[in-house]
């Protein structure tokens, strides 16, 4: 069955339509830093002056951040309901993984891939180990991890499926979001992220998502020419969306009769965040290849990494793939440390009881304009129902002037997802302000 959405087609920006003339400068506080010599302000204007507009921030400036909590340069404290997108599950700043990259960029940080480093091999072990797969490809950013998963699959494609030269169809689900470069972008099918960079790559295909069928329908018709499956367990980006009860073993279950790859993308939903290690552990779905980011460093350096068989990965031979900074002495060390802390803490655990806790709790509010709360472990979603020209972008101000962050998408959509961290109280003062923003608007 399709997901009901709130959502209004087209309406994608979060941006909230300009009323008046009111910069966003002007809605900061204009005083004196006390964190850093940058005010709020300043960081804003300097910001727009020289940086490309290629993002709409809610109007704050962090300069501090510990944990679940976030500073702006006036010495204000907020919680941090975005988590960097989910890449500080284990909480801004880790002591033990900031000691990590610091130990080891005092040693060595990079020797690039022309040679062997000591990091390398050891951190590829226990990556592998640590997700059950046999060899794992380093990359830095999810984008890089994502187009890195469509190379080994379209190679794999036809070293080993046999699908004839330059043939190969990978498919996509609507609503996906796996970053921002032209292959991945042609696989969008959000307008604000693909309108205006054509041309695109061919051999990509979409299907719809949280629907099999759809699936099937794709895989029956050119089975033969197709070499993987890529899909986010739960979609971040289409506003928190959980598919159906074993959606994902049936599309498992479909890639394996047509001998396709089912590529799983948990950079957002992996390593805890939905309360367990991987969101494809909710449905038992051990992907052909995992691709993984954000969290695998804990927001403290870019790491990025595709998992999967040696029978899949050895169709990459050497020279045909790589980054510079992949794999480098940094990142190893960094991801052997975040991995640590999540088994550690029990962050799967405790993201499971805090998720449960923090839906039931959010669903305890009655308004008007909060039309439902959804999501699994601690990555959750509102969705807010516009009135009197209150939208989802004033709820977000409303509480920040109250102490919390969060951003919204598709407009009408708020994403909840505070480091796993979060102590049970400071998640009660969460829920307080939360409450007391919806009590007052
Ligand atoms: C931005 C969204 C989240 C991702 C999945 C790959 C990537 C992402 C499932 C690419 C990245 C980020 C990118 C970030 C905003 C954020 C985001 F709203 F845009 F969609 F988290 F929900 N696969 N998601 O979620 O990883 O190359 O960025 O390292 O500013 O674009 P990346």
């Amino acid at each position: 069955m399709p997901i009901k959405r709130f959502a209004v087609e087209g309406a994608k920006k979060t941006k909230k339509p300009k009323k008046s003339s009111t910069t966003k400068t002007a809605r900061v506080v204009a005083k004196k830093p006390t964190v850093g010599k940058i005010s709020s302000v300043k960081a804003i204007q300097l910001e727009e002056q020289y940086g490309a507009h290629n993002y709409h921030p809610l109007p704050v400036v962090i300069a501090k951040a510990k944990g679940a909590k976030v500073w702006d340069p006036e010495g204000k404290v907020y919680f941090d309901f975005l988590s960097a997108y989910s890449a500080v599950n284990q909480g801004h700043c880790h002591p033990k993984i900031v000691k990590a990259m610091i130990e080891q960029a005092q040693t060595c940080c990079l020797t690039s891939r022309a040679f062997y480093n000591n990091k390398l091999g050891e951190y590829e072990r226990f990556v592998t180990e640590f997700f059950g797969f046999e060899m794992v490809l380093p990359m830095n950013s999810g984008a890089e991890a994502v187009e890195t998963a469509m190379k080994i699959s379209r190679k794999w494609g036809y070293e080993k499926k046999g699908i004839p030269t330059n043939k190969a169809v990978i498919l996509f689900a609507t609503e996906n979001f796996h970053g921002r470069t032209i292959s991945i972008i042609t696989a969008s099918t959000d307008p604000d992220c693909k309108s205006g960079f054509g041309p695109y790559t061919p051999g990509i295909e979409v299907v719809k998502y949280n629907d099999h069928k759809s699936l099937e329908e794709a895989l029956n018709k050119n089975s033969k020419n197709i070499a993987a499956f890529i899909v986010e367990p739960i979609q971040g980006e289409a506003g928190v969306l959980v598919p159906d009860d074993g959606y994902l073993k049936k599309c498992f279950d479909l890639c394996k009769k047509h001998n396709v790859l089912f590529v799983a993308d948990e950079i957002q939903t992996g390593i805890a965040r939905t309360g367990r290690l991987l969101a494809c552990d909710w449905e038992k779905v051990k992907p052909d290849m995992l691709i993984l980011g954000k969290a695998l460093s804990a927001g403290v350096y870019p790491v990025s990494a595709v998992l999967t068989s040696k029978e899949v990965m050895l169709c990459i031979k050497p020279g045909e793939h790589g980054s510079t900074y992949g794999g480098n002495p940094i990142a190893c060390a960094v991801a052997m440390a975040a991995l640590k802390v999540v088994r550690e803490e029990r962050l799967s655990e405790k993201a499971d009881e805090m998720g449960d806790y923090f839906r039931k709790e959010l669903k305890k509010i009655k308004h008007p304009m909060l039309k439902l709360v959804r999501g699994k472990g601690l990555l959750n979603a509102i969705i807010i129902e516009p009135k009197d020209g209150k939208e989802a972008w004033d709820v977000c101000m409303m509480l920040r002037d109250k102490g919390l962050l969060c951003k919204p998408t598709h407009r009408h959509i708020i994403r909840l997802a505070p480091p796993l961290v979060i102590s049970k109280s400071d998640l009660d003062k969460s829920l307080e302000i939360i409450k007391s923003v919806f009590n007052e608007i």
